[in-house]
């Protein structure tokens, strides 16, 4: 996601009309109108050679309990001006259940165009990289968290660091397996101290926690 053609966030398209976000990737944008929000979908490169679509934002919306002190809550949604063409490039991202659960250790992929190091750039291309669900007790550990880790939140990384998302990649997708196997978008790049930092595996909003709010906006 662009505004005033530089990237800002990431994004994970949920349907025809909406993409879904962190309510952080709005504060810096807050004043300015959303349709200098550009979302762009089907490129692999946000280089000079201009590839994929660009859809205008019509929209945008953060939770109403985000709060910007702990970043609790962290989602936003935006609304495309136009539908979004599906194709077998590009498809919206399942949601999960609310009661759906993702268990300790479980299999996910985070993607993005964010720095690879604390201080690094934004790349041209966009990465992934394989992550695991940690614990919500081991990431509340004073050494980890602690009270900063609210229920809204679920931390995936690894313990010993090393792989992580970082400055650039919020608003993207945490994509998780869950028990039953199947695929959902379980958390949105939310924050972390640091960037792949051992004991400070990343901090996503977790999906499951703000269901009833984003599904209120799905119906159209
Ligand atoms: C950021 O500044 C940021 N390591 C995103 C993710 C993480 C840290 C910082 C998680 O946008």
């Amino acid at each position: 996601m662009q505004c005033r053609g530089k990237h800002i966030c990431g994004g994970t398209i949920i349907s025809a009309y909406w993409v879904i976000t962190a309510a952080h990737c709005f504060v810096e944008g807050a004043m300015v109108d959303p349709a200098e929000w550009q979302v762009l979908v089907n490129s692999l490169s946000i280089g000079e050679t201009l590839m994929g679509t660009r859809y205008r934002g019509l929209q945008v919306f953060s939770h109403p309990k985000y709060n910007s002190e702990n970043n609790d809550y962290d989602v936003g949604l935006l609304r495309t001006a136009r539908k979004i063409d599906m194709s077998d490039d590009v498809r919206p991202v399942c949601l999960p259940r609310e009661s759906e659960s993702f268990l300790t250790g479980a299999n996910c992929w985070i993607t993005g165009w964010g720095h690879t190091m604390e201080g690094g750039f934004i790349m041209t291309h966009l990465r992934q990289a394989q992550v695991k669900v940690v614990a919500q007790s081991v990431c509340s550990l004073p050494r980890v968290y602690g009270v900063f880790l609210t229920p809204r939140m679920i931390c995936a990384g690894s313990m010993d660091g090393g792989v992580d998302s970082c400055q650039g990649d919020s608003g993207g997708p945490l994509l998780c397996e869950t028990a039953m196997g199947e695929w959902r978008l379980a958390g949105v790049v939310s924050w972390g101290e640091g960037c792949a930092r051992r004991n400070k595996p990343g901090v996503y909003t977790r999906v499951t926690q703000v269901m009833e709010w984003v599904g209120g906006y799905l119906e159209d």
